[in-house]
């Protein structure tokens, strides 16, 4: 009776040691099983939103061994993504597709309508509502308007080459409702708020490569007048920052800290902090903590909005009299003093 009680122990011991490595196995394998795909609507040379977006998911695929990242860059033929990413989902290989840009939002509601188990991260993006999908908007109206108020006051300030005119310079790449609804509004309102008989000088590209075309057009948009230029642009934005050089004119720049490619010409950046988003969005849905349906705004408040001011660039070719005065009131709406 001992012997067969020793002999039942033992193959009780021994079962529940097989089902526990059994189930930990199983365990490992899902997890094993995060895999991303870091969808590039457009190129990753030249376009910092981009490069941060998948500099951020790199970043991230460092702490876990088990997590695989891979990036596809689209190109500039946005009548092909949808099919690409398509073809993309349908291998079934990704748990989570990672991708950046306005016009994500419904190429990614109409794949998960065919692929009904694929989940979708979007920044840049407002969408709610489909339980596929999550998205992130930064608040560029914010970020404009910092870019604007300083454009203003540097065509206020008797600089070197400032002809004292009301007008300002945008170059942009293409019209979309984020640009007409939050970033020309918010640049308008943030230099009216120096001096209201500001306008905008507006000229579009048409592509988001052409550098030499932006050359032209900055160089246009100069002699109509402007003295500040800014740009939404991609990889065009070269010939924007070039023509600014050629033609003595000045730069404050979104989404990415660039005062190194031309000093004393480029005098604020702005950040769209989409590396540190991108961790922390691929970091919670690793860790199933993601409102799928749902669209979050990103500010200054949140901390993925913001504006270079440490750089030596910045304090070094921005004179005082107009640094401190705007970081003066920077600093009031970083701590809430003044909403934008
Ligand atoms: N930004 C880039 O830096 N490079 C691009 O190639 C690029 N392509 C875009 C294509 C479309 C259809 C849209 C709507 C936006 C694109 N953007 C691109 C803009 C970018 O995603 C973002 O909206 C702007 O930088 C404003 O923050």
């Amino acid at each position: 009776m001992k012997k067969f009680l020793l002999i039942l122990l033992i193959s009780i011991i021994s079962i529940s040691t097989l089902l526990a490595s059994g189930n930990k196995e199983e365990n490992e394998k899902q997890v094993d099983d995060f895999s991303v795909l870091v969808f590039i609507s457009g190129n990753l040379v030249g376009s910092p939103p981009y490069q941060k977006l998948n500099d951020g998911a790199i970043e991230f695929s460092k702490k876990y061994p088990n997590v695989k990242i891979k990036t596809y860059e689209a190109g500039y033929n946005q009548a092909e993504w949808e099919s690409q990413l398509t073809s993309l989902v349908a291998t079934n290989e990704y748990d989570i597709v990672l991708t950046t840009n306005p016009s994500l939002s419904e190429i990614c509601d109409n794949i998960s309508k065919k692929f009904v188990n694929q989940k979708f991260l979007i920044t840049d993006a407002y969408f709610e509502g489909n339980p596929n999908i999550a998205t992130y908007e930064f608040n560029q109206y914010q970020q404009s308007y910092i870019l604007g108020k300083l454009a203003a006051m540097i065509a206020r300030s008797g600089l070197d080459n400032i002809r004292n005119t009301n007008k300002l310079g945008f170059v942009l790449s293409q019209e979309y409702p984020l640009i007409n609804e939050q970033i020309l509004p918010g640049y308008l309102n943030g230099a009216r708020s120096v001096d209201p008989n500001f306008t905008i000088d507006k000229r579009i590209i048409g592509n988001w490569y052409d550098a030499d075309k932006a050359n032209e057009l900055t160089t246009s948009i100069i002699n109509s007048g402007s003295d500040v230029i800014s740009t939404i642009s991609g990889s065009a934005s070269i010939g924007v920052i070039n023509s600014a050089k050629e033609n003595n004119a000045y730069i404050v720049f979104p989404n990415d800290n660039v005062y190194s490619q031309a000093p004393g010409v480029i005098l604020g950046c702005g950040a769209m902090n989409q590396k540190e988003l991108a961790i922390k969005i691929l970091e919670d849905a690793y860790n199933s903590n993601i409102n799928w349906g749902t669209a979050e705004i990103e500010s200054i408040e949140s901390g993925y909005i913001g504006f270079y001011s440490d750089d030596p660039l910045f304090t070094d070719n921005l004179p005082s009299s107009i640094r401190d005065e705007f970081l003066s009131w920077l600093e009031k709406v970083k701590t809430g003093e003044i909403q934008i």
